[in-house]
């Protein structure tokens, strides 16, 4: 049996970078001398192709446009290659996870977003580990199919569903944490999956990429003192269609009449507001308490358990299908790549 091929997507951040010994300066490190840099990576039971965005960005510049970049690249190599390894910075990782997890419905092959928090050249560094470890994870094979069927990230010796991480930590190697989902695999001495925890998509049914995402959204962090001058000039912004409420604990409010007023009339505009936790674990139960009653009864949707960056990418998605609300709010309650756990 001929050994998995793997595609390296290089997009930016701090994996990818080398500190100039001379001036101490972080840049770009080339790819194309890859296994020359990790002489390691020849030991892996797998052949290695690498690709890299012309300009490499940090991971705070990402947007949809890029995302569509890394979505025709694994369209592009879909037949040819097993697994894809996507190193992208770790500051909106999570984002870009769970955005392309919505854009490739039914992969049956491994995405792995990998990066780190220390450039790939530093005698420190966590880059090798997890570059390593995700190429043998996207490389894992049963029968000589891929195990592993869906878009994850691997940070710090955990495989994570990409679409259930948030980055918890500015410099701890461990910098993910996925607190509503076991973890989909450990690397220790061995290298542990948990199979019961990975999603298993409909093998029958063709790769099919979503690469329409619209960002007429907006985020909403509640605060006590939140004035209503200031959430009403939010809802008034022009071709605002999609909120993201943060809302408290288990989903709740303030249960004052110009707040739900205000979201009453956004919801009659046609606006879809989602309510998610500030919490970072735990799920929103709309109607748990007296706070949120209210807000179940406007027809505000329940992001359950969802991350934020699973829902606001989730968001853009179903927005760009133009949906009827009815129908709309039926599909964001509904798991649809395994970004949150059913009732
Ligand atoms: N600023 C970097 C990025 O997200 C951080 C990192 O990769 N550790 O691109």
């Amino acid at each position: 049996m001929s050994k998995p091929n793997i595609l390296l997507i290089y997009t930016g951040g701090t994996i990818g970078m080398i500190k100039d010994p001379e001036t101490g300066v972080l840049r770009s490190f080339d790819f194309d001398n890859l296994l020359v840099r990790i002489p390691e990576l020849k030991l892996l039971d797998c052949s290695i192709e690498t690709v890299s965005f012309p300009d490499p960005i940090d991971s705070s510049n990402i947007s949809p446009e890029y995302w569509v970049q890394i979505a025709e690249i694994i369209e592009e190599n879909y037949n040819t290659c097993d697994g894809f390894v996507v190193l992208h910075g770790s500051d909106t990782m999570s984002y870009s996870a769970s955005a392309l997890s919505f854009m490739l419905e039914n992969v049956t092959k491994p995405v792995i977003f990998t990066g780190s928090q220390l450039p790939i050249g530093d005698l420190r560094t966590d880059a090798k580990e997890n570059l390593i470890t995700s190429i043998q994870v996207a490389s894992l094979q049963e029968k000589g199919k891929p195990i592993i069927k869906e878009v994850c990230l691997y940070f710090e010796y955990k495989l994570y569903r990409g679409n259930r991480t948030t980055k918890i930590n500015a410099e701890h190697f461990e910098a993910f944490a996925s607190l509503n989902y076991p973890d989909l695999a450990e690397s220790g001495v061995h290298l542990k999956i948990n199979k019961e925890h990975l999603f298993k998509p409909n093998s029958r049914k063709q790769l099919e990429i979503h690469k329409a995402l619209d960002t007429n959204i907006a985020v909403i962090k509640l605060f006590p003192g939140i004035s209503p001058m200031l959430l009403s000039s939010i809802f008034d912004t022009s071709g605002l269609r999609g909120v993201i409420l943060e809302t408290y604990g288990a989903g709740n409010t303030t249960s004052s009449k110009w707040f739900i007023d205000i979201l009453k009339a956004a919801i009659k505009k046609g606006v879809h507001i989602i309510n998610v936790t500030q919490c970072s674990g735990g799920s929103v139960i709309m109607g748990q308490y007296e706070t949120s009653i209210q807000l179940k009864k406007i027809g505000i949707i329940s992001g359950r358990d969802m991350t934020t960056e699973a829902a606001v990418t989730k968001l853009m998605y179903l927005l760009s299908k133009n949906l009827k609300a009815k129908d709309f709010k039926i599909l964001f309650e509904r798991s649809l790549r395994g970004e949150m756990s059913q009732n």
